[in-house]
């Protein structure tokens, strides 16, 4: 049984990512649902990131989308996180929002189109630069709807082309991430599928470019903890964004729907010596109905529950249950930490590093909802879904 002292610390020492997107307003394709006090620019993103960070003590770390968070000065926004306690994280890439996107972007048919989203794709990495971010994520909505309409193998040789240029402009200590997706918005070909088309691509662009695992990106059924299992054993796992389904790519609160398989998730992951800085845990959720703050304050507690437990697993008594053939052994092994009850422990995580036991109730005490909607009219949206 691993020392309750050492699964401490291993926790202490996560980095839980949250994103910009998550703190403004968000939608379905039918209705965005404004709330009260969200913030109106990306400083005040920020500000609320750091309310997340200070209940929790394992979110400093803040995801930019690009354009939805463009400002005149990066460094200013870099510092704004830092003396707040935080940093910015991965540099998330929008060649998916214009006009001229409406056939793709770096696999769109049109030279002029491709080098519309390069040159976008350039301006990400010269954002890094000045924040000091060390990931670049890249995320493609292109794909076509109907047989016929491109031709799939052109599309991907635009598409290695692309990565090729973004690749070699990064620095030394930069990372090039790239997201699969099995559909959506393109309904019969995406460019970038699947972990494989993502791992293919990446493991000819070099070391410094690995695959993002978003879990709300797969077809319903589909094993992501053998996903995560494999890329981690290749070194090509680069990162998750965290999020939950139930249907589609719902972006529901991480662990929401399905905490059994976060734990699942998790176990890989600290079973591949997964739990270092060299995986991002990010999160990409909205909270369309739920107020935002508390919603990514549950997010990390979800997270962190099923860390703990992953880390609780007995792996020598599941190593020798495994190795002896004992079907039912092994699986009661991983079950029982499943059904450990952490919450306890992780109160007292907090209580030792000076936080409350409860982040949520500790945010809903600290006054921060009401000062946001006294001070903060017309928050902005998160981003699409106008
Ligand atoms: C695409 C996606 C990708 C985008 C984000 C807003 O579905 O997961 O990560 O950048 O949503
Ligand atoms: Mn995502
Ligand atoms: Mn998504």
């Amino acid at each position: 049984m691993t020392a309750p002292s050492a699964v401490k610390a291993a926790l202490s020492s996560q980095s839980i990512e949250t994103p910009s997107w998550a703190y403004g307003n968000s939608g379905t394709r039918f209705k965005v649902f404004a709330q009260e006090g969200v913030p109106r620019d990306p400083w005040e993103k920020i500000d609320d990131a750091a309310q997340v960070q200070r209940h929790t003590g394992v979110a400093p770390v803040v995801a930019l989308h690009i354009p939805w968070d463009k400002v005149d000065d990066y460094a200013a926004l870099a510092r704004h996180a830092e003396e707040r306690g935080l940093r910015l994280g991965a540099i998330n890439a929008n060649v998916f929002q214009e006009d001229e996107y409406r056939l793709g972007s770096v696999c769109h048919p049109d030279a002029a189109v491709r080098r519309k989203a390069l040159d976008h794709l350039f301006e990400c990495v010269d954002i890094m630069d000045a924040t000091g971010s060390r990931d670049l994520k890249l995320w493609f909505a292109d794909g076509t709807n109907y047989p016929g309409q491109d031709d799939i193998r052109a599309r991907q040789d635009r598409l290695a082309e692309a990565l090729a240029a973004v690749y070699e402009r990064l620095g030394e200590e930069q990372r090039l991430l790239l997201e699969y997706k099995f559909f959506e918005p393109a309904f019969y070909t995406t460019d970038v599928p699947d972990w494989g088309t993502a791992y293919a691509h990446c493991l000819k662009l070099g070391d410094r470019a690995e695959v993002v695992v978003d879990t709300g990106h797969h077809a319903p059924g589909t094993n992501i903890e053998f996903i995560v299992a494999l890329l981690l054993r290749e070194g090509k796992l680069g990162g998750f964004d965290f999020n939950s389904r139930f249907y589609a790519d719902d972006d529901l609160m991480v662990g929401a729907a399905d905490p059994f398989q976060l734990f699942r998730i998790m176990c890989e992951v600290v079973g591949g010596g997964g739990l270092g800085p060299g995986v991002a845990f990010m999160l990409d959720q909205c909270h369309n109905i739920e107020p935002k703050i508390p919603a990514i304050i549950r997010s990390v507690m979800n997270v962190q529950e099923a860390t703990a437990k992953a880390l609780l697993v007995d792996r020598e008594a599941l190593g020798a249950a495994q190795s002896a053939g004992d079907v039912l052994g092994a699986n009661a092994v991983l079950m029982d930490a499943f059904n450990t009850d952490v919450r306890p422990l992780l109160a007292e995580l907090r209580a030792e590093s000076g936080l409350a036991p409860d982040p949520v109730a500790a945010y809903h005490r600290s006054g921060w909802a009401e000062q946001i909607t006294e001070n903060r009219k017309g928050g902005q949206q998160a981003g699409w879904g106008a």
